[in-house]
């Protein structure tokens, strides 16, 4: 009765940041009653925020109180995958894994135990800490996190050491803007007012991407390639410019190595060379190209969509070349953005992990199914999972599910949420939000550090990250004295070599990196390699690529699997995250000419195959599609197809050209009527 009368608390506002896998790292104003979230909306103080946010986060608080929320540790009852568990206690799970872990290092050593992450949607506190502190202790397996920018990661950290990129604040002073494999209407929903007022401004937009996303039918030039046809494209425009006479030769002279093995590299490349390999017309290139070369200031904004296949890793470092072989460095708005996160070096992320990176074995997350098969040197007998959604995530995903159904594998999902992955758990544990445990989160696009407090009380029994695996460390007898453990000693070591940072967090709670909110490339921000030069033809880049860098391979397209499928961005989740929220099956878009080819129609049930697995699903026709290329989007559920598997069954766990990254977008398919 009491709880009936008693009149609802008016929300208070409190404030927090996201730190969902985004470039923006949004400033929230997030309404909270009686312990509980009641609606949270973005805020002015990261002033790109400009007090909106996406669609997708403002739905939080249900995942926060929602159905699929994980809420106690529970023990599997049912069989692998069957989703059936038994609630036990916090004290009974953290016993339990530590049993699982220590047996597991008896009896075949500690690189048996695989802690799988990868942590795009985590900040500083909940990522990289106490948790490598933990497997490093060990002695588990290392993972190679490579299912994202791990071939830009290469380009970008070989050709100018990750140098920090164009402020999104200065695109409106760009005279030509590029976006290539890249959908800021999905990935990033404040760089598009921006452009649109450069475009105001009267600057050019040209997008290469193989569908017409919102921006790309506003641009100028759209050049549409085949997945992977970008290197060919991108070596023909820096031929072009050496040959024309319009490459900036005094630049390249005093800031660049390399730039005369790229000519040389680039040389066979004409546009009809390149056009025959692209699938983009000649002339349309040369149009690119001769835009690019007369407008300054140029800004190039480079995505994560033409790194996932094959030739990835040249044909992003072919691009990150073009500002420098232009010469459209040095002047505010001109340059190239990719990822900033380079930005945040004095930031001490070792002294929060607290322990030194031991030499143990490297598993590629790309081959988590084989590895969880194959694997005998020794088998992983312990998979801790956490900060990721592999099932849903990772590629070849029947391999992945066949991986997990392992009888002898003890898996532990330490989730938000019951993934697709957690119903594979032998053990769940709940963990809490960015919204009840405090973080720190860095941009990676935005220039901003944020500090945030918990705002809200946890759901059910979720404890956050950090405690949960100090305390895991505990009980294996693994802690030592003066481990940072708390949000406070964690965020005092991550930030002992900045007083400025701390300074501006107490004072703002956001702070600046040191090249500042706005740094100009080769003004104030220059290349973190050893010269301080950009590197165009790195040598260990060259020796990593399989044919040397900027070897282009061709379309793996075959007569039975003709269609090339792609998975990008959508703007209704964050990889996988958020994805229990919808419901309804999503379609396989084709464009109408392929659809009309094989006798489909808008609404026909189809199924989509090639040798790894058939996904069956509805089909949505469309002509924003190049032909030839089809679409299902990224970070599906299960529910979300009528076969219960997703793209991720159709992408090949084979390897990018650098990185060992994802290629995802080398998946080619087969699509039919399904009966
Ligand atoms: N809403 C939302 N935002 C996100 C994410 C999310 O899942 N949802 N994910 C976050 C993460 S983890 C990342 S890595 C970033 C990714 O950010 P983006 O790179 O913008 O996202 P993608 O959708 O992967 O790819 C961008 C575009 O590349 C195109 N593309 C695919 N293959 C090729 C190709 O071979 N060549 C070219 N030129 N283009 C190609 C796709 O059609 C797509 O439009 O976004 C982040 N932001
Ligand atoms: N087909 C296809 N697949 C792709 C891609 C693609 O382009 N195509 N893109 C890839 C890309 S770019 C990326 S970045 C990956 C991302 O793949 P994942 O790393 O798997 O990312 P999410 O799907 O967001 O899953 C993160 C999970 O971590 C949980 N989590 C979040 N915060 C915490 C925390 O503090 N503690 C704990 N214990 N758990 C937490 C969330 O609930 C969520 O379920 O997906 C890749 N997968
Ligand atoms: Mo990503």
């Amino acid at each position: 009765m009491a709880e009936i009368l008693r009149t609802p608390e008016p929300p208070i506002h409190l404030t927090s940041a996201c730190p969902l896998d985004c470039p923006d790292a949004c400033s929230l104003d997030v309404q909270v009653a009686d312990g509980r979230v009641v609606k949270l909306d973005g805020s002015r103080r990261n002033p790109f925020t400009e007090g909106y946010i996406c669609a997708k986060v403002r739905r939080f608080p249900e995942l926060l109180y929602g159905e699929g929320r994980l809420l106690y540790p529970a023990v599997r009852k049912g069989a692998k995958g069957s989703g059936a568990f038994e609630r036990i206690s916090w004290d009974e799970a953290l016993d339990l894994v530590a049993a699982k872990m220590r047996e597991a290092k008896e009896r075949w050593g500690g690189e048996a135990i695989l802690p799988f992450c990868y942590g795009g949607s985590n900040g500083l506190l909940t990522h990289e800490a106490v948790d490598f502190r933990l497997f490093y202790r060990l002695g588990a397996s290392r993972l190679l996190r490579t299912v994202c920018a791990a071939p830009t990661g290469r380009a970008a950290t070989g050709l100018y050491g990750k140098m920090p990129g164009v402020a999104f604040s200065d695109y409106p002073l760009a005279k030509l803007i590029v976006l290539w494999g890249v959908n800021p209407s999905a990935s990033g929903i404040h760089l598009v007012p921006v452009i649109q007022e450069a475009q105001r401004r009267g600057a050019g937009l040209v997008v290469i991407d193989p569908r017409k996303t919102p921006l790309a039918k506003k641009a100028d030039l759209h050049l549409m390639p085949r997945p992977g046809g970008d290197l060919p494209l991108a070596l023909s425009v820096i031929r072009w410019l050496f040959a024309g006479g319009k490459a900036d030769l005094s630049f390249l002279a005093a800031h660049a190595t390399g730039w005369e093995e790229l000519r040389r590299r680039a040389e066979p490349w004409i546009f009809e060379r390149a056009a025959e390999a692209s699938g983009v017309a000649a002339e349309d290139i040369e149009r690119f190209a001769s835009l690019y070369a007369e407008a300054s200031p140029a800004v190039l904004r480079t995505g994560w969509g033409f790194e996932r296949n094959r030739n990835g890793g040249s044909a992003v470092a072919a691009a990150l070349a073009l500002p420098a072989v232009a010469g459209k460095f040095g002047v505010r708005g001109g340059g190239y953005t990719m990822s900033n996160s380079g930005a945040w070096g004095v930031i001490d992320r070792a002294a929060a992990v607290a322990e030194p990176e031991p030499a143990t074995r490297e598993i590629n997350m790309n081959r988590l199914g084989e590895t969880l098969l194959e694997r005998r040197d020794p088998p992983v007998s312990v998979l801790f999972s956490y900060n990721c959604n592999p099932l849903a995530t990772i590629p070849n995903q029947e391999r992945v599910r066949r991986g997990l159904q392992r009888e002898d594998l003890f898996t532990v999902v330490f989730e938000q949420v019951w993934t697709d992955t957690a119903r594979y758990a032998d053990l769940v544990l709940p963990a809490t939000t960015f919204l009840e445990h405090a973080e720190m989160s860095r941009g990676y696009g935005a220039y901003v550090l944020h500090r945030s407090a918990a705002v809200a009380a946890p759901a059910g029994e979720a404890r956050p990250n950090y405690a949960v695996f100090a305390e895991l460390c505990r009980r294996l007898g693994l802690d030592r004295p003066g481990d940072p453990e708390t949000a406070e000693e964690l965020e005092a070591v991550l930030l002992r070599r900045s007083e400025r940072m701390r300074g501006e967090l107490d004072r703002d709670g956001i702070a600046a990196p040191d090249c500042g909110p706005a740094p100009v490339q080769f003004v104030d921000s220059f290349p973190l390699t050893s010269d301080r030069k950009a590197h165009l033809v790195p040598d260990d880049l060259d020796r990593e690529a399989p044919h040397g860098l900027y070897a282009y391979q061709d379309d793996p397209a075959t007569e039975r699997y003709p269609l090339a499928l792609i998975s990008p961005a959508t703007g209704r989740t964050v990889s996988s995250s958020l994805g229990h929220l919808y419901r309804d099956t999503v379609p396989l878009e084709m464009h109408p000419d392929d659809a009309a080819r094989r006798g489909l129609a808008h609404g026909d049930t189809v199924r989509i195959w090639n040798d790894l697995a058939e996904v069956r699903t509805t089909l949505r026709v469309s002509a924003d599609l190049r032909p030839g290329v089809v679409l299902l989007p990224k970070g599906m559920w299960s529910h979300h197809t009528l076969s219960g598997n997703t793209a991720n069954a159709l992408a090949p766990d084979s390897y990018a050209d650098l990185g060992e990254g994802a290629c995802f977008n080398d998946a080619r398919v087969e699509v039919a009527r399904a009966c």
